[in-house]
């Protein structure tokens, strides 16, 4: 449940209420580690036939986005992956408009489809204005050439924006982004990560694009790709709140119920510390997150600032709440698939996906100097 704070209207605690009643039935139910291409599926399938997925489409409302990923976190990482992916696939769609991707995005929002954002590249990942896929003029319409990869929902998505090099500038003033249907992108390998889900690299053999599936202007990619981070970046923020929620919520319950030295764990002065640490990152991450959110929704043009500032102390306040909950444990804080384990391995690509932490700074850092 969210606080009773004054950055919420009556209908992000009723949007609190749903998504809590689904997740509570479904989330763990349809999650299986091992089969992250099936439950992905099913999650999106479940959400969509729940209305959880209406949040993620225009006109989007970035409190309610991040109140359904602090609470899917909370239940299932998988579940907040796929509630996020559905909403990043279709961000430049929702923000920008394209026409030939609206029967897609009913069939996104429906869960029957999977969406994806295929932004990196192998050696253009921080550095996006460094990519090197190129979209090259074609008559009215375009050729892409290239590969993008760690491409979250690649592989079984089916649809992809894209973002390639069209050369009106140099750098960042010389990207446009695109909508492609699944047929005309190829899989190179599907990828592995600690905390199983869809991932894959992608490849663009000279992909003929009209240019009715060009989103935004020529030329404006870079700030498609920002925009949908300002609003997407808090809600990274968000899933990290979760999950920082989930490991406060195992660490009191070990220090609860564990003795040591005669007495329980929870009256030890260094356990009361790690408590205590937790619960104010948690309160510290939360109060960030909402504010980027609300200030999102109060119609600010850019919250790059706020948003960074949210996705980065989040993020790396879940690491250190699952750290002390993994070492309240014990050796039960590092037995595999263990709630603590499964925690520690949930929140580590955080830090790294949608910006890096050190990205974050340099966002922050850049804000505070031009103030
Ligand atoms: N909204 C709209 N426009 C934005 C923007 C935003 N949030 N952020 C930047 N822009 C605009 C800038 O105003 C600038 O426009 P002008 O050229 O007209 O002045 C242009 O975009 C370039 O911005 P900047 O100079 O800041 O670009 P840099 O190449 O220095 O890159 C960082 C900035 C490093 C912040 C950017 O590359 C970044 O966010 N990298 C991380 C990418 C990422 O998140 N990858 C993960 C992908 S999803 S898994």
């Amino acid at each position: 449940m969210i606080d009773d704070w004054p950055f919420f209207e009556p209908a992000h605690h009723a949007c609190a209420a749903e998504v809590e009643a689904w997740a509570s039935i479904h989330a763990a139910r349809l999650t299986d580690e091992h089969d992250a291409d099936g439950s992905t599926r099913a999650l999106a399938a479940s959400m969509g036939e729940g209305g959880l997925l209406r949040a993620t489409q225009a006109p989007l409302d970035v409190r309610a986005l991040c109140i359904a990923r602090d609470i899917l976190a909370r239940h299932s990482g998988l579940a907040d992956f796929t509630f996020a992916m559905q909403g990043l696939g279709c961000g430049p769609m929702s923000l920008f408009g394209c026409p030939p991707a609206q029967a897609f995005m009913a069939d996104v929002q429906a869960g029957r489809a999977l969406a994806a954002f295929a932004l990196s590249e192998a050696d253009a990942g921080s550095d996006v204005a460094a990519m090197a896929t190129t979209a090259t003029r074609d008559g009215a319409g375009w050729i892409l050439r290239g590969e993008k990869t760690w491409v979250s929902n690649g592989g079984i998505a089916g649809g992809y924006v894209v973002f390639a090099r069209s050369g009106e500038a140099p750098g960042a003033r010389g990207l446009t982004c695109f909508w492609l249907p699944a047929e005309w992108v190829r899989i190179v390998a599907r990828i592995e990560v600690a905390a199983p889900h869809p991932l894959a690299t992608i490849a663009l053999d000279d992909v003929r694009v009209p240019d009715s599936h060009r989103i935004g202007a020529p030329g404006d990619g870079f700030k498609v790709a920002m925009a949908t981070l300002d609003v997407f970046r808090a809600t990274v923020g968000a899933a990290a709140l979760g999950f920082a929620r989930r490991g406060l919520a195992l660490s009191l319950a070990r220090a609860k119920s564990r003795h040591l030295f005669g007495a329980p764990l929870m009256d030890q002065q260094m356990t009361q510390a790690a408590i205590a640490d937790s619960a104010v990152d948690v309160d510290a991450a939360a109060l960030l997150v909402y504010r980027a959110a609300w200030l999102k929704d109060q119609g600010a043009a850019r919250v790059s600032r706020e948003a960074s500032m949210a996705k980065l102390f989040a993020t790396e306040a879940a690491h250190r709440v699952a750290d002390r909950c993994a070492q309240l444990h014990g050796g039960m804080g590092v037995v595999r698939d263990a709630p603590p384990e499964v925690l520690t391995r949930e929140v580590r690509a955080l830090r790294v996906y949608e910006g890096a932490s050190e990205i974050q700074r340099i966002v922050i850092a850049r804000a505070e100097a031009a103030r």
